[in-house]
């Protein structure tokens, strides 16, 4: 009998010890179960993954309308030319025996025509001295005369007039050219 008494006495002091702490923390002995429950609670509940609504897409911009082409800029039309301002007549070698003037090379070219304003110009590319005399030989018209002028040298002539302007070498008489001025 005295086990049984003592099994009492365990038990009740235990149970003692127990209604003690509740009496004291209740808290602590009731959050502990009701905690787990909460999370169990949270646990349990099934993971809804809100799938993000996808985003609308969004409107694909306009294209920018392709801004319109400049048009190209219109190239200033180039003066209407009537003929280089400037031109270069050839003596050519040889000319200082005859035989150039059968074929119109004396000067080359031996005819041109130019506009008013235009410069001539001749250079001597013979190894002989040659002129640019106006008229026709033996008659010079005093309007333009060169003089000699030796190999590789230049003469020009700026014709300000309209005309038909023939000339000689005085000293190749054979030598003819003309220039027309429109
Ligand atoms: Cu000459």
């Amino acid at each position: 009998m005295n086990f049984a008494y003592g099994v009492i006495a365990i038990v009740g002091v235990l149970a003692a010890i127990i209604l003690g702490f509740i009496a004291v923390a209740p808290d602590d002995i009731i959050q502990p179960r009701m905690i787990p429950v909460e999370e169990m609670v949270v646990v349990s509940e099934p993971t809804t993954i809100v799938e993000p609504e996808p985003e609308a897409e969004p409107e694909p911009e306009a294209e920018p309308e392709p801004e319109a082409e400049p048009e190209p800029e219109a190239e200033p039309e180039p003066e209407a030319e009537t003929s280089p301002m400037t031109l270069t007549i050839s003596i050519p070698k040889g000319v200082g025996v005859p035989g150039c003037e059968e074929t119109n090379e004396c000067y080359s070219p031996y005819e041109i025509s130019v506009a008013v304003g235009t410069t001539v110009t001749w250079i001597n590319d013979d190894i002989a001295a040659h002129t640019v005399t106006s008229g026709n030989f033996p008659e010079h018209d005093g309007l333009f005369d060169s003089s000699i002028f030796m190999s590789g040298e230049t003469f020009e002539i700026t014709f300000s007039d309209a005309g038909t302007f023939d000339y000689y070498c005085f000293v190749h008489p054979w030598m003819a050219g003309t220039v027309n001025v429109e």
